[in-house]
């Protein structure tokens, strides 16, 4: 399919943000009866409305590389794809802030050369690559995926990655291998979320997360590379990204360093940050809300002002269940969130 790229040397976030919308906060803020608790100190929870609205102007260095995929067309699709300026716009990446706003801005200058990704752990060949030589090995394909994030607002985006279970299969897993762990970099020096809980929001950091392994082995389970036909810009997670699109957006870790096979269900960052809202499995479910709010609609991030955004209807595993379904057959999904 074709895919229209605008070109984006000099994004501002004030681009994407009207004069109108901007106007419009004022009655929201009203609405919300603006001093909440659960608004001032965001730092255990993932929701912050407020950060949508955050309004900066410095230009933004654009060190993205025109990258293609094959089109994969059982994951191609007609649907209105979220303009590429908001998927780079809006992030979710504590390691840079907890803002929408933060990781475009404060992830400019992140060095992602060299890189390199291990695989290891229960596996009779483990092995490390640096970028050049994974995207030898394996052939980029593009598929265009929902990302449904745990607060509720939700992108399709074009994605450029290779399928995780090429990576895995490559490491000859053993017996003992039943999960796979997954590390973002650890570099507090780049990283300023990382040692500081202010900015970074309470996490511990590394960022961790995990997969059980027939999840991993999935084929729609794939790490990106890049996507809307350029390499990934850092605040999406550059070089090297997981995305597991039937999954609350958290568990689609960025920047990856380790790919750990275990014989153990691994920590992921989320759960261990608050165990009562965010679990392991984190599959999308319109029947089971969160804690602090409903997860049965979504906002879809579309064209048009962050305040005319759709409301849609969440599906079960995010429309992935003729993919995905068969992986939970037995397991109660009200307990295991
Ligand atoms: N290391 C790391 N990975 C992360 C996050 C994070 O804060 N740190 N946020 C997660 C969340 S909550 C979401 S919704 C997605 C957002 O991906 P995007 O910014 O590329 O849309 O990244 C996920 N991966
Ligand atoms: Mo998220």
């Amino acid at each position: 399919m074709l895919i229209k790229i605008k070109k984006q040397s000099d994004i501002c976030e004030s681009d994407i943000t009207s004069e109108s919308i901007y106007l419009k906060r004022r009655e929201i803020l009203k609405g919300l009866g603006l001093a909440t608790a659960g608004l001032a100190f965001p730092g255990a929870s993932q929701a912050g409305i407020l950060d949508y609205f955050s309004k900066k102007t410095a230009p933004i260095k654009d060190r993205r590389q025109s990258l293609s995929g094959r089109v994969n067309a059982s994951y191609n699709s007609d649907w209105e794809l979220t303009p590429e300026s908001k998927v780079i716009s809006h992030n979710n990446f504590y390691e840079f802030g907890m803002g929408k706003g933060d990781p475009i801005n404060k992830a400019q200058n992140f060095k992602t050369e060299p890189w390199h990704i291990v695989i290891d752990g229960e596996v009779n060949k483990p092995y490390k690559l640096s970028m050049e030589e994974l995207l030898k090995l394996f052939t980029p394909e593009e598929r265009i995926y929902r990302l449904r994030c745990v607060e509720a607002w939700s992108m399709n985006i074009p994605w450029i990655g290779v399928r995780l279970a090429d990576l895995i299969k490559r490491a000859q897993p053993n017996s003992n291998a039943k999960y796979v762990a997954f590390e973002t970099l650890y570099d507090p020096q780049q990283m300023p979320g990382q040692d500081s809980r202010r900015i970074g929001g309470g996490i511990d950091y590394p960022y961790v997360e995990g997969l059980r392994i027939d999840e991993a082995m999935n084929d729609l389970t794939m790490l990106s590379v890049g996507l809307y036909g350029k390499t990934l810009a850092p605040q999406n997670g550059a070089p090297i990204r997981l995305v597991v699109p039937w999954k609350y957006g958290f568990k689609s870790i960025k920047s990856i360093v380790s790919i750990k096979l275990t014989r153990q269900q691994p920590p992921n960052t989320w759960n261990i940050t608050n165990a009562r809202e965010y679990g392991f499995y984190a599959n999308v479910n319109p029947d089971v809300d969160h804690p602090r709010w409903s997860q049965g609609s979504e906002r879809f991030i579309g064209e048009g002002g962050l305040l005319s955004v759709r409301r849609e209807k969440t599906k079960i595993f995010n429309g992935y269940a003729e993919e995905v379904a068969s992986l939970y057959r037995g397991m109660d999904l009200n307990k295991f969130i």
